[in-house]
């Protein structure tokens, strides 16, 4: 495993100091929307790693805080139409009853045309589990066949189509709020509670059996999935953790990225900072807003093939880089969390006004805090 420095890290979330625009800083913020470039990282296969510039854009509170108003309409699709929902939960092996609240924009999407409700978790030996710990991140290879990947990308594909407009209004929302100067890259939240193949992809049992083993519990909920379209010259992924805008009081939470196709090394694969997901010193002795120059080692998983799945724990920093490829990258993520955790006061999150809004606004108002996260739109995934 080759290893490399981080050049320099400054939390800003929360904080109310306003970092300067373009400092050339690894800045983990409330957005993944950024037209910042990552910092240089190496990857844990052993080709060697391109080198990059650091340009981050960093948001002051204030700035985060215009956003609120644009995030209000990032609603559910209006032309929404509702399912014969019993089977579409039996068929997804769901235990917590859906509701209406799961819809299908219906149309123009395609049936997902794989059956992925075989199989188990990925093989995870003693070292693999370490490693999770440990690093906070893995890569299981060939989770998927090809066959599944393709057709997911033809499901997934026309979703993001189909969510086009929805992901523009909320990248140019953030952007706006950024004051940058594009919109950065599309993100269509939750397309499981409007579509099915989204649905069943999300519900899959090797992803939600591969959380269970890497957390160690008996049970997870499913949190989020989300579709992330980078278009060809989109820009990089900011540094962020999952956690960190997520109303739950839990280390219990992993998410699962990967792309929908064959993905180059040194292309837009996710970059993590190793370790930085049990950096307890950092909020210890320093709080937000303070500079780490070299504090993590970063690394990637080079290649994917379609079918490889990576793992990241809910603390980890992560980011991805600029669309470099005359290539559309589409990718899935889909988080979970272990049954048993808690919510936190929106106001207690450090992140409150972040992108992940569309994340939790429908079931959040149902629960008060110190409530166990149990809600129709958290089930249970087998
Ligand atoms: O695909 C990306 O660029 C971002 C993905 C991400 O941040 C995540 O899966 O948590």
């Amino acid at each position: 495993m080759t290893l490399c420095r981080l050049l320099l890290f400054t939390a800003t979330a929360g904080s109310g100091a306003a970092l300067a625009p373009y400092t050339r800083r690894f800045h983990p913020g409330c957005t993944r929307e950024s037209p910042a470039k990552p910092p240089r990282r190496r990857r844990v296969s052993p080709a060697p790693p391109r080198r990059r510039s650091v340009t981050l854009r960093v948001l002051d509170d204030e700035a985060i805080g215009l956003d609120l108003e644009a995030l209000g309409d990032l609603g559910a699709l209006d032309d929404a139409a509702s399912l014969d929902l019993d089977a579409l939960v039996a068929g997804a092996g769901l235990t917590v009853a859906s509701t209406a609240a799961l819809a299908d924009a219906g149309g123009a999407v395609p049936a997902l045309a794989a059956d992925l409700s075989g199989g188990g978790a990925a093989a995870l030996g003693a070292a693999e589990l370490l490693a999770f710990e440990r690093d906070g991140h893995i890569c299981t290879r060939g989770l998927f066949s090809s066959d599944e990947v393709e057709a997911m990308y033809k499901s997934m594909e026309a979703v993001s189509r189909v969510e086009s407009k929805s992901a523009e209004r909320h990248a140019v929302a953030m952007n706006d709020a950024m004051g940058g100067e594009r919109a950065p890259f599309l993100q269509t939240f939750n397309p499981h509670r409007r579509h099915r193949p989204a649905l069943k992809v999300a519900t899959c049992a090797r992803l939600a059996a591969t959380a269970r083993a890497l957390l160690g519990v008996e049970e997870v909920q499913l949190y989020q999935s989300c579709l992330f379209k980078k278009r060809a010259g989109d820009e990089a992924t900011n540094w962020h953790s999952d956690l960190h805008t997520s109303p739950l009081d839990t280390n219990d939470f992993v998410t699962c990225w990967f792309p929908l196709h064959d993905l180059e090394a040194d292309s837009t694969g996710l970059c993590y900072a190793t370790g930085s997901h049990r950096d307890l010193a950092l909020p210890m002795w320093y709080g937000q807003g303070f500079d780490a120059d070299g504090r993590y080692e970063l690394e990637d998983h080079g290649a994917y093939q379609a079918g490889d799945v990576s793992w990241h724990h809910g603390w980890l920093l992560h980011s991805a880089a600029d669309n470099r490829s005359p290539r559309d990258r589409l990718a899935v993520a889909v988080s979970f969390f272990g049954s048993g955790a808690r919510v936190i006061e929106e106001d207690g999150l450090a992140c409150v006004n972040d992108e992940d809004h569309p994340s939790y606004d429908d079931w959040l108002p149902d629960l008060a805090p110190g409530d166990l996260a149990a809600h129709e739109l958290l089930p249970v995934v087998r």
